[in-house]
Parts: structure tokens; sequence; C-alpha cells
């Protein structure tokens, strides 16, 4: 077995990638991986991006797979790099996104033995990939590299497949690691371009293609990310006046029948009590309001429904009663109660409007989620962090036909990566913008570094209330000998030093107009660039009490 048997499998198979469509890969520092390394970055229809941390490498691939719905290649060396793609490799398993992850490894003869940056790299991810495979070490023979297209071919499927994910492929790669001479060609490859094995795409159906139950009366829609269909699915709900609860990740946070602000609706228990549904169609994940999944739990006498083509299964409570491979019945097929959406629709107004008075114009934390909601255009990603952000866009942001594509990393909820998210989003030529706290931020400060490095536009909007400010929410801030400390973690940072250290342009808009003209700024300049609003987390809190008081009196 020489270099160039590693090689000529290795250009084999990434070729086969490309072939299957992949566009982006991740690549990250090192020695044993070179090959790996070399081999994509060489496959010029794969687009390679350069990272120093494993962990920004592959919260990058997950933004990229996620914004564009195909798989991303990440590679890392052997050892502890290995282990830092582990939070996006279980991100990706929760939330579904399809990322191949392709680590090198020693050969078996230096394992355990006390070699160098040698671990146990074998189902190092566990249950979070969809399929593990040993490559091996072989000779690259025509029947291997012909074995070796069947692999990428099935490394893409499985990825995404109808249960999209992660896969890991682990190569044991032995010295030499370059090549001496040029590589012959290799004769294989299938004509025309076309991939070695075609896979036939899976069959998604879209949530308004029937058949389904034919229900009536109090009917409603929940809707939250991985949504399919979702533009169908809110024209369908207006047609056939079924109120959608829909958050902004879903998609479906529009048109007649969308009602935004579910999450301050539900908080007053005579408005949740006499809005009790008969049916309830699910769609997509669950949407992280705190009322609303309450809410669900307890609508035991309701017939709900899952439309979950994926097998999902999400359901906490237990409360669904039926799972939909194929859609929702055709709005003719359902006869809804009259003045069901109305009761919705109007109360949906006079929250909104209460939230106006109650917020004004002054900066806060909810008024920026809110803004960022009605500013964006339909042309721009709004990458959406773990804490509050999350919480404020679902309570905040308004119903709009063509609003902001909006993403975020909820399959295991962890505030890890999201910049280095966010990064690979715009890596997919959308105008990114990303709101986040400053824990998130610090907890991911390195992946400020892809920007500059890799020459990518993001626009951040810094929420910096100094410390975790989701936690006065919390029972757990009533545990004062402690709670400061220890839960909501203040640093003091100054992040205009962080965006000089990384070559990130800064600005501290002192106003609601000053944010928006800082936001167009960074969006037209196509510049990296950190808005920071300096907010108070004790303020934020009595702010979101306010707003929800004023809510329950609108409604009532
Ligand atoms: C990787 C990870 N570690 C810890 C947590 C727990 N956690 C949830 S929210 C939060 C604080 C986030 O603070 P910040 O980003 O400033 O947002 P804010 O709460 O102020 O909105 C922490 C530490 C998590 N979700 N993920």
């Amino acid at each position: 077995m020489t270099a160039a048997d590693t090689y000529l499998l290795l250009r084999a198979f990434c070729d086969e990638l490309a072939r299957c469509g992949l566009e982006h890969a991740c690549t990250s520092p090192g020695s044993r991986c070179a090959p790996l390394v070399l081999s994509l970055a060489r496959q010029e229809r794969i687009r390679c991006w350069s990272h120093i941390d494993e962990r920004c490498a592959g919260f990058f691939a997950l933004g990229a797979a996620k914004a564009s719905g195909r798989p991303v290649a990440v590679t890392c060396t052997s050892g502890t790099a290995a282990a830092n793609l582990a939070p996006a490799v279980i991100e990706a398993h929760w939330a579904g996104v399809p990322l191949i992850v392709l680590t090198a490894d020693r050969p078996p003869e230096l394992r355990d033995i006390g070699a160098g940056q040698a671990i146990d790299q074998l189902k190092l991810y566990g249950d979070a990939v969809r399929w593990f495979f040993e490559v091996g070490n072989h000779e690259a023979t025509p029947g291997r590299l012909r074995w070796i297209r069947t692999l990428a071919c099935r490394a893409y499927a499985t990825a995404a497949g109808a249960r999209p994910g992660p896969v890991h492929l682990n190569f044991p790669l032995r010295d030499p690691l370059v090549l001496g001479e040029p590589l012959p060609d290799d004769n294989t490859a299938r004509p025309d371009g076309h991939p070695y094995v075609i896979v036939e795409p899976p069959h998604v159906p879209a949530a308004a293609e029937g058949p389904g139950p034919h229900p009536s009366g109090r009917l409603l829609i929940v809707a939250g990310a991985g949504t399919p269909d979702a533009a169908g699915l809110a024209s369908f709900a207006a047609r056939a006046g079924i109120p959608v609860l829909a958050d902004p990740p879903s998609g479906a946070r529009a048109g007649d029948a969308a009602v935004a602000h579910y999450d301050l609706l539900l908080r007053d228990s005579a408005f949740a009590a006499e809005h009790r549904p008969q049916f309830v169609f699910r769609l997509g994940d669950l949407p992280t309001s705190k009322p609303l999944r309450a809410w669900l739990a307890q609508l035991t006498d309701a017939a709900q429904i899952a439309f979950d083509p994926r097998g999902a299964w999400h359901d906490p409570d237990g409360v669904v009663g039926m799972r939909l491979l194929s859609g929702l019945p055709q709005p003719e097929q359902v006869d809804v109660e009259p003045g069901w959406l109305e009761s919705w629709r109007d109360a949906d107004v006079r929250a909104s409007a209460a939230i106006d008075a109650v917020l004004g114009d002054e900066l806060s934390e909810p008024l920026v989620a809110r803004r960022l909601g009605e500013w964006l255009d339909p042309g721009t990603a709004l990458f959406v962090a773990s804490s509050m952000p999350i919480r404020d866009a679902e309570s905040f942001v308004g119903a709009r036909v063509h609003g902001p594509r909006t993403l975020s990393n909820r399959g295991a909820n962890g505030i890890d990566g999201t910049v280095s998210s966010a990064l690979g989003l715009a890596a997919t030529g959308a105008p990114t913008v990303l709101l986040i706290g400053d824990v998130a931020l610090a907890h991911d400060i390195g992946g400020l570094l892809a920007a500059d490095r890799l020459g990518l536009p993001l626009t951040i909007v810094l929420l910096n209330n100094d410390g975790g400010g989701i936690f006065h929410f919390l029972p757990v801030a009533g545990e004062t000998d402690a709670f400061e400390e220890h839960v909501a973690t203040p640093h003091g940072l100054d992040f205009e030093r962080a965006a000089a250290l990384y070559r990130w342009a800064y600005e501290l808009p002192g106003s609601a107009e000053e944010l928006r003209s800082a936001v167009e700024r960074s969006i037209g300049s196509r510049a990296a660039t950190i808005i920071e609003v300096r907010t108070n987390r004790e303020r934020n809190l009595a702010l979101h009490r306010r707003v929800a008081d004023a809510v329950a009196s609108a409604i009532r």
C-alpha cells in the first residue's frame, strides 16, 4: 500500500461526493488528515472552508447544511480533534441536519499502544450518527475504486435520506501521508458526470397534500422548524380558516391565519381556557414557547395529529394520537366553526398593539427582535441564538408574508457554536444577521475568526446584558448566594476589543433608528460587523412582565 493508493481512493471518493451534489466542505489542519484535506481541497467542485478550531468547523458545516438542506462534509485529524466535532454532530442528529464527518485516524497497528494523538475513534459519536463506517486501508485496484465510489454515494444518500442527519466515516491513514509522484488517471467513474450510484431522493409530501382525516369544528395548526412547504401550509390555513400558531423558524408565520403572539396570549388562563381546540395539527418541531407547550400538554380531550413524514415522534407529553406520513386534508374537506379564526386573530391584533404601547421606541431586547422581524427583507437570513433571542423572536416578531428566513440551533438547544453556524449559513450566499446574547457570543468567540480568514460577511446584533438574562425568568434566580457568580455568569467583556482582534467592524447604536442604519450599512457593505445593544437583565425581566400584563388586559 502506497501514498498513491491512499490518494487515488480519496480522489475517487471526493469526486463521487461532488457528483452526488456536495458543494461545501470544512477542513481543519493536521498531519494525519492531510490526505483527506488535500483531496477535498483539490476537488474543484467542492468549496473548501478552512478552520483552525474543529468545534467551529463542525458548527460552520452544520449552518451551511441547514441553510442549503444538502449534506456538507467536515474533516479533521485524529485524537481530540475528532472529539471537538461532537457538539455539532449531536446538534445535527437532533435537528436532522445532513453532515458527512470524515475523521482521519491512526491505522490499527498504531492504536492503543501509546502512539501519539491516537484515541478510540470507532463509533465516537455513538447513536448520534445515522451510520458509522470504518473505511480501512486498501490498494487502489479498479474494484476498490468502484467500491469507494459506492461508499461516497451511500454516505451522501444516508445523510440526505428520509431521516436526514450526520454520518461518520473513519479513515485510518498510513504513512507516507503525502504523494511522491503525480497520480495516474482513474477510469472507474460513470460517464456524463453521473454519480456511481443514483439514489432516488426521499419523497417528502407537501403539508396540504391530503388525504388525512376530515375534521370539523375548532381546528388549530401548530408549526415549528422543519415544517415542509411552510408557504403552502400558510395559504391552506388561510383558505380553510384554521388559526396557525407558527414560530419564526417554521417559515409558516405568514398570511391571514397566522397568530403571531400566541406565546403571550396563552399566558392568560382565561384566553387559554376559552380557546381550546378540538383538533390540533402539529407540523415540524415543537415551538419553544413554554405556555404553548404546557397548553398543548393539557389538551387531552382534543385530537392531536402530527404530520411526521420523518418519524421524529416529537411529543414529550404523550398527547399525539395520530401520526400522518401524508399531508393535511384539502381546505374543502374541513369545516371550521364560524368565528373561530376571527377570535384568535382579533386577540392577536390587540396583543400586537399592547406590545407596541409598552415597548415604545426605546432599545430593549424584545424591541430588537421585533424590529429585525419587520426590517429584514425576505432575501435575508436571520439566525437566532438559543436563550432569550429565540424566545423573543417567538413572542415579539409579527406575522409577515415575506419575512426573513429564520434559522436556529434548536436540536439540542445549545448556546455553543452559534457564530460559526451563522457564518456557515452566510457561506451559502444569503446576507445573514445573527441575533445573539453575550454569553453565547463569548462561548464561540473563536468563531469570529472565520469571517476575515474566509472573507465572509455577517451582521451580528449582540444583546449584551453581561450574563445569562434567561436565568432571571427561572426559580434559580432566587438562589441569591450563588446565582450571580455561578448561573448568571457576568464576564465584563469588551466586545469592541474582540471585534478589533478578529478584524470585525463594530457599532454601538443608541436608538432604534441608529440600530436600523447600522444593520442596513453592514448588510449593504457586506461587512462583518458586531452591532452591540447594551441591556440590563433585571430591567429586561420587568419589561417582559409589563408586556405580558398589558397583553392580558388588552384581550380581556
Ligand atoms: C452549550 C451550552 N451550555 C450551557 C447552556 C445553558 N444555557 C442556556 S441559556 C444560557 C445563557 C445564555 O446567555 P446569553 O447568550 O447572554 O443570552 P441571554 O440569556 O442573556 O438571552 C446558558 C449558559 C446551553 N444551553 N448550552
